[in-house]
Parts: C-alpha cells; sequence; structure tokens
C-alpha cells in the first residue's frame, strides 16, 4: 500500500467520523429578564444560534448550568416547559442607558445628566451599562 493509499483510507475515516455529529443549532428569542411575565409573544429580537458560533457560548445555558440561576423559582417562568423550550441568559449592553430612545453611540448625553458627554467625567453615569437578558430558544 502505498502512502497516497493510506492518506486517503485515514482522510475518509475522519471524514465519516465527523459527519456523524450534527451540529446543534436553537432558535432563540429575547426577553428582558427583569421584566419577563411568561409571555412568549413579548420578545424583543429573535436570532438563530448554533454550537460553534460565539453567540452560543455568551449564553449561560441552564441545562448545562445546573443551580448557577433558575427562573423557576416562584416567578412566571415556571410556566415555561423546559421539555420544549431551552432556557439561557446572557448579559448584553445597553444600548440607550438613559431611555430616552437615542442609542448611545448617537447620544450627546449618554446620562442624560445635562453634561453633553465631552465634558461629563463620568459620560456613562450610574445607569445600567448592561442587561440581563432571557433566552428562550426551541432545538432545530
Ligand atoms: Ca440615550
Ligand atoms: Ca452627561
Amino acid at each position: 500500500m502505498n502512502q497516497n493509499m493510506i492518506l486517503l483510507i485515514l482522510c475518509s475515516i475522519l471524514l465519516s467520523f465527523t459527519s456523524c455529529e450534527n451540529e446543534i443549532c436553537r432558535n432563540c428569542n429575547s426577553y428582558f429578564l427583569d421584566n419577563f411575565n411568561g409571555n412568549l409573544d413579548s420578545f424583543y429580537g429573535s436570532f438563530y444560534v448554533c454550537e460553534l458560533d460565539d453567540v452560543w457560548d455568551e449564553i449561560a445555558w441552564l441545562e448545562d448550568c445546573q443551580g448557577c440561576w433558575t427562573i423557576n423559582e416562584g416567578g412566571d417562568g415556571s410556566i415555561i416547559d423546559s421539555d420544549i423550550y431551552k432556557l439561557g441568559v446572557r448579559h448584553i449592553q445597553n444600548t440607550d442607558i438613559d431611555n430616552d430612545n437615542i442609542l448611545n453611540d448617537f447620544d450627546d448625553d449618554i446620562d442624560n445628566d445635562g453634561l453633553l458627554n465631552f465634558e461629563d467625567t463620568t459620560p456613562y453615569g450610574t445607569g445600567i451599562q448592561t442587561i440581563l437578558e432571557l433566552v428562550i430558544c426551541t432545538e432545530e
């Protein structure tokens, strides 16, 4: 058996192994965790994420992280059937700290204290800079 033949066999073995494993992908909706009322239609954004995406690692998946956080503890989230939906949480950037509907990137007074950003020593103020987001997904 020559070297090329061995290489070809090794490659085909490797290929058959990798094609057996299907990457898990999910359709997800995003909710603000602090005001989620159990209404699954009240999402503000949706995305599609697969296991090998960077976004996947940003999410603390409930199933991978038992006891890290709970939504079922006396909360409205208890109506979510974890057999149907996959739950996770992640921190996202608060893009409008003062809630004036002007995104931080375009807001010349991000914390709305009357001082423009360039003359404000703390332009982001004490406003919440990251938001805890609830992610509810269905598996593909
Ligand atoms: Ca703003
Ligand atoms: Ca300011």
